[in-house]
């Protein structure tokens, strides 16, 4: 199974996605996801002109030796770039042995170890009203789990809620085509005074059944997380998620002694070394790293067998910007390892789904990978290339006082 052919594909329908397409000198077609959201012309640079050159004349076959060999012949180790470059072509390898297989990818992987994964939507709104709507809504779709983000009175731009530039919400996309990034605006102690009344109104209103999740989005200091999450065992979360920037994971040590709330990281992070001290320590309870940004399917399977020792489990990451080959890898991955916790799944737009056609199934709340060999996903290049790269950026935040702060 040579490689003969290796093509960077651009396209933006909803948004801007990058694809790794290899095609063997037996025709097959394996696909992988390389966007970077924000910084995706790095990533198809990256993969042009240093890697492509290096695949061709491969054996596609050779999976674990084509990913050291990628990840050690570099030199440059780790970072989102680089990682983002070897998740797409490790993800496009699997893609064509398991069409090689003639088996969809989770069977490769072990078989299936449940019959459908738990996915959480993202609800959000400005004000309760507003909050209740989208979460009626995403009961609707039959969501069974759902992410809680809300307006803090005062700020008038924060993540997960919606208000860009011309005041439109968003559920779906904070990266905004532009010449540049958008500029949103936070407060911490505002927000600490009013998200515990939000959860409250939110289990009143919807019982104490559905699973809740939410995002700080990397805000907080150690101690105003664990504040938070003190404040917010009453609501029985499924998770908090990145209550610390990822960078340092001594500050978990500190939130962990303080709240039993469970504790999700690592959107952000892209090796095993990012998470050593968080899993060998017992300081989270869910992986959120995406196949995606994490060296694909061999490395984040390693991740997550790593944490299964300590009963750790998934929460990959599911945004918008995984693209649907990237949520296709997830959701194989996910199916086969034990330690699945859920998936995140935010539904792409209707241009995307015409680009990348797609087999996975969502019902009562649970997403199918489908039985079609390979990821099952197919890229219609024809409607790719109807899409040209838009340049745009993820927002950034200032403080009231001006100062730069995590978004
Ligand atoms: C999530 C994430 C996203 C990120 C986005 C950045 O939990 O889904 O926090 O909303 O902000 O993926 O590219
Ligand atoms: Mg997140």
């Amino acid at each position: 199974m040579i490689i003969e052919q290796a093509e960077v594909v651009v396209t933006s329908p909803d948004r801007n996605f990058v694809t790794l397409r290899l095609t063997t000198e037996d025709g097959l077609v394996g696909l992988g996801d390389a966007t970077l959201n924000g910084r995706e012309l790095a990533v198809v640079a990256y993969l042009r002109e240093h890697v492509v050159p290096l695949l061709i004349g491969r054996d596609a076959h050779r999976i674990e030796d084509t990913w050291q060999f990628l990840y050690r012949s570099a030199y440059w180790r780790r970072g989102p770039v680089t990682m983002a470059a070897i998740a797409a072509v490790d993800v496009a390898l699997w893609d064509l042995k398991a069409q090689a297989a003639g088996m969809p990818l989770y069977q490769l992987l072990g078989g299936a170890s449940r019959t459908g994964l738990l996915a959480y939507g993202h609800a959000s709104g400005r004000d309760l009203p507003e909050l209740f709507d989208s979460i009626r809504d995403h009961l609707d779709q039959g969501y069974q789990a759902i992410r809680v983000q809300t307006g803090v009175p005062g700020l008038t731009a924060i993540y997960g809620i919606a208000s860009n530039s011309t005041g439109v919400r968003y559920d779906h996309e904070p990266a905004q085509r532009g010449a540049r990034p958008a500029e949103e605006d936070w407060d911490t102690r505002a927000y600490l005074r009013h998200l515990p009344a939000v959860f409250d109104a939110v289990r009143n209103e919807f019982g104490p059944e559905l699973p809740l999740l939410h995002d700080a989005h990397h805000r907080l200091t150690p101690i105003q997380a664990a504040r938070l999450g003190k404040a917010l065992e009453p609501y029985d979360l499924f998770w908090l998620e990145d209550a610390t920037p990822a960078e340092n994971q001594q500050a978990l040590r500190l939130v962990r002694q303080h709240t039993t709330t469970p504790l999700a990281i690592g959107e952000i992070f892209n090796t095993i070394w990012d998470y050593q001290e968080l899993i060998r320590e017992q300081l989270i309870d869910y992986v959120r790293s995406a196949v995606t940004h994490t060296g694909g399917i061999t490395h984040l399977r390693k991740i997550l067998d790593f944490a299964a020792q300590y009963q750790i489990k998934s929460g990959i990451h599911g945004p918008t910007d995984i693209s649907p080959v990237g949520m296709a890898a997830a959701l194989h991955l996910g199916l086969a390892i034990h330690n699945f916790g859920i998936q995140e799944y935010m539904k792409h737009g209707t241009r995307t789904n015409q680009v990348f056609h797609q087999t996975f199934t969502f019902t009562d709340g649970h997403l199918h990978p489908g039985d079609h060999p390979g990821l099952g996903v197919t890229l219609n290049t024809d409607h790719a290339g109807t899409y040209p790269y838009e340049q745009a950026y993820l927002p950034y935040n200032r403080l009231t006082d001006g100062t730069i702060h995590d978004w």
